[in-house]
Formats: C-alpha cells, sequence, structure tokens
C-alpha cells in the first residue's frame, strides 16, 4: 500500500508492518481495554481482521498486568494483537516475545514504556499527541487501513474510531484535531460521519429539551443550568414550541431556524449572567453524527455512543459493548441500555448517599470515602457531580474513596475550572500523594485518580492536602 493513502502517513509505515506480520498469522489474538476507546478499538480491529479473512478471538482486560499478560501468553496464541495497551506494559510483554511465547503487535496511544518491539503503532513514536490527536480506536483504525482488502478499504470504520477518540475525551477543546481530523475526513469521505457547528449539549439526540439544558453542558448558566424548572421557562421565553402532541421536543426534533433561535436564546442568557467569554464559546462546537444509525437514538450522536458503551465497560459487559459495536441493534443493544438505566439511576443513588452523609473538609479540600457502597468503577462521576451541587464546598477540590479490591483502595478527585486557573493540578496531587504511600496515579488537572494500600488513607490525605495547599 502506498504512504500516501494511509489516513495519518507518519504511521503509514508503522501499520504496513503491523498488516504483514497479521496476515501472515494463522489466527490471533485480539486483546483490547475495557472503555469505550478499548471496545471501539476492538471492534475496529475485529471488524478489519474478519474481512482480511484472519481467523481471531477477543478478549478484554480492564488492566493489563503481569497476571494478565502471562493469561494471555497461556492461551497459546503465537500472535497477539493489543489495542488501546499494550504500550505501557511493553517491558512486560518484550519478556514474552524474547522468550518466545508470542509476538506481539500493538496498536495504542499511551505512554511506551522502556522497552523495544518491532511491530508497535502508536501516535508518540512519531511526534504526534496520543492524549489528543490520536486514540486506540484511532491507531486501530490506522492498523485497519492497512489492512483493507479487495473487499472495500475499512474507511467506514472511521465512524467507531471517532467514537473511540471522544470517549477518550479528545475533542475536550469543541473539535477533533490532527490525525483524528484526518480519520473524520475519511469518515465523511465514506458516507458514514456528518459534521457540523452545533450547540455543543450531552444529549442532543435523546433528551428531551429541559433535560437537555439542564444537564448537558460543563458550562454553567445561572438559571438554567442544574435548574429544572428554570429551563422550562428558559424554553417558554423563547419563540419555539418545545412541545409536540403534549411531549416535550429534542433538539433532533428542531429545524435549523429553531435550533438557530434556541442557541441564541441560550448565548443571550449566558452573557447576561456575567458567564466568562472563554466559557461561552465553549457552548459551540463540533457535532459528529453517524449518519447510517437510527435519529433520536444514542447510537446516532457519538458522544452519546461513547457513554453507552461506557456503560456496558463500568459493569464488566464488554462483550455487550462489543456487540453492539459490531452492529447488533436488537438484544446487544437493549442490555446496553439497561446497563445505562442501571449507571444513571446508580449515579443519582451514589450522589444522593453523598449528600446525606456529608463531606469531611482538610484545610484544602473535602472528602468522602464511600467504602463498599459505591462501585469503584463509577466514585469518579459521583465526585464530579458533587462538586457541581450544592452538596460542597466549591472552593475546595473533592477526593473520594471507594474500595476496589480487599487491599487497596480507589482514590477520585475532581476540581472545577475555576480552581484550575488559580493552580490547581490534581495529576500532580494523585500522583505525588499516591507514590508517597507505595501507590500510584495520575491524570488531569481537574480530574485525576491513584490507587493506595487500603490502611494508607489518613496519610495519603494529609499529604494531598498539603500539595493542595501549595497549588492554591
Ligand atoms: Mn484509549
Amino acid at each position: 500500500m502506498a504512504v500516501a493513502d494511509s489516513p495519518v502517513p507518519d504511521l503509514a509505515d508503522r501499520a504496513t508492518a503491523c498488516a504483514e506480520r497479521l496476515r501472515a498469522a494463522d489466527r490471533v489474538l485480539l486483546a483490547s481495554h475495557i472503555d469505550a476507546d478499548g471496545l471501539t478499538s476492538a471492534a475496529v480491529a475485529s471488524t478489519a481482521l474478519a474481512r482480511a479473512g484472519i481467523d481471531h478471538e477477543v478478549v478484554f482486560e480492564k488492566q493489563l498486568d503481569d497476571a494478565a499478560i502471562e493469561g494471555i501468553a497461556a492461551t497459546g496464541y503465537e500472535t497477539v494483537l493489543f489495542t488501546d495497551f499494550g504500550s505501557g506494559q511493553l517491558d512486560a510483554i518484550a519478556e514474552h516475545e524474547a522468550a518466545g511465547e508470542f509476538t506481539p503487535v500493538i496498536a495504542d496511544h499511551h505512554q511506551p514504556a522502556d522497552a523495544d518491539t518491532e511491530l508497535h503503532l502508536n501516535p508518540l513514536l512519531e511526534g504526534i499527541n496520543g492524549a489528543s490527536e490520536l486514540s486506540g480506536a484511532g491507531a486501530s483504525y490506522v492498523l485497519a487501513r492497512a489492512l483493507e482488502g479487495s473487499d472495500g478499504d475499512n474507511r467506514d470504520l472511521a465512524a467507531l474510531a471517532v467514537v473511540g477518540a471522544v470517549g477518550d475525551m479528545q475533542d475536550s477543546d469543541g473539535e477533533l484535531v490532527g490525525a483524528n481530523a484526518a480519520i473524520v475526513r475519511d469518515g465523511v469521505d465514506a458516507g458514514v460521519i456528518e459534521t457540523r457547528t452545533d450547540l455543543d449539549l450531552y444529549g442532543r439526540q435523546t433528551r428531551p429539551l429541559p433535560k437537555l439544558l439542564e444537564y448537558a453542558s460543563d458550562v454553567t448558566i445561572p438559571g438554567v443550568s442544574n435548574d429544572e424548572a428554570g429551563a422550562i421557562s428558559f424554553l417558554a421565553d423563547l419563540d419555539i414550541d418545545a412541545k409536540r402532541d403534549g411531549e416535550w421536543r429534542r433538539w433532533v426534533d428542531l429545524d435549523a431556524a429553531e435550533r438557530q433561535t434556541l442557541a441564541s436564546g441560550l448565548m443571550r442568557r449566558a452573557v447576561a449572567s456575567g458567564v466568562p467569554a472563554d466559557r461561552i464559546e465553549s457552548l459551540v462546537g463540533t457535532s459528529y453524527t453517524l449518519v447510517d444509525e437510527e435519529a433520536g437514538t444514542e447510537l446516532r450522536d457519538v458522544s452519546e455512543f461513547s457513554t453507552l458503551l461506557n456503560a456496558t465497560a463500568r459493569y464488566d459487559r464488554a462483550d455487550v459493548g462489543l456487540a453492539v459495536c459490531l452492529g447488533d441493534r436488537v438484544d446487544a443493544l437493549a442490555e446496553a441500555r439497561r446497563l445505562l438505566r442501571t449507571h444513571r439511576r446508580n449515579l443519582s443513588e451514589g450522589l444522593q448517599w453523598v449528600k446525606t452523609e456529608g463531606v469531611t473538609h482538610e484545610e484544602n479540600l473535602q472528602w468522602f470515602d464511600a467504602g463498599s457502597r459505591i462501585r469503584e468503577t463509577i466514585v469518579g462521576i459521583i465526585a464530579g457531580m458533587a462538586i457541581g451541587s450544592p452538596a460542597v464546598d466549591r472552593s475546595k477540590p473533592v477526593i473520594a474513596f471507594a474500595e476496589e479490591s480487599a487491599d487497596e483502595l480507589k482514590v477520585s478527585s475532581r476540581g472545577s475550572h475555576a480552581l484550575v486557573r488559580r493552580g490547581l493540578d490534581l495529576s500532580a496531587v494523585m500522583r505525588e500523594a499516591s507514590r508517597a504511600v507505595g501507590g500510584d496515579g495520575g491524570g488531569h488537572d481537574v480530574a485525576a485518580g491513584a490507587t493506595i494500600p487500603i490502611d494508607e488513607r489518613d496519610a495519603f490525605l494529609a499529604e494531598a492536602d498539603r500539595l493542595v495547599g501549595e497549588q492554591l
């Protein structure tokens, strides 16, 4: 395949080498991460392998630790394709490779560990940003394009690659950029994706308008956000019919003029309420619509699609998420929707628990320990909801604990954009405080996490409190 044909030319040689090895294999074990990006990575890779006639099996891992890699080696597969993880565990993987147990092929976007392997497709190896320009699903897509055969060029798989990128929040500045933008262009050319400059609210396909306005944005608009009655009266004041046949309409039900009316009304309200200009700007972004999916369903909007996948992943049902990605629109989709409803109920019950129990205040932060009452896979989301609610003090970050296992505690921390502007960097706090007590952590300035030994909570808190105090 000519280098110029690759959607990401800098990665073309690596993709070609990986594709050649996969084509030469009798059968392949495909191992992927359990989250929206990992699920879409697996779906992209599995579809491309199937189309190329390569026999394979798919397995998922929450974490690719030594035990998981041992288990993969024990399957006896001679070729193992890792997607959305593998780079960070390259040191352990390379040992199995050196022992002749299997040949790894890696399509990932995480920071590589200090070891080498030949078949390694990772944007960071070519100076492309793995946090904002290419996801695991994007790397898998670049590989899929190199695997293309006589029956098609796999460009239709760009749809899933974009779901993965958005699932990893690579569109956080309102649109996809860099290598991701090249994948979007492929999807548009292939007729599977439509892009539009749109109001950047979550739930454009499925949420009734008042709910869309009440919950959808991380931009807080006084009298509308987190205010059901306010959102309804805001709609009533606009010159559009917010209801039809007695039912609330959704964003997707509005015509272009009605959308314009609603968007301008919201901007005017934001300006009048003193929302800062940079926050108002982030009310607008690029929407990615999957045109082959039914309008008004979660799958039509990449952001809602990725949430649905995350709901399956958080409850260990990667099989369901993968089946949805591979096209099951009956049983798997129904089960995914059930998991999403359960997820939302767990979130609201979790937030209610935090509100009832309250938080404990330290000098520079506030915290709660949910023990086993809140699943460790959702405690971070609940901490984020708590910091947007009147239950907590907005002038301090929130740290949440939940049991991860009998000897490990999961830590999640959330701040606000206002605190980040004043110097808060929770990524550094989580990393340094967890390492001080024999754990590990990291993440982003506004949201980060860690895992620590279960009896080190108080020592961790003291160190985190000190670190936040230095930052603010
Ligand atoms: Mn990823």
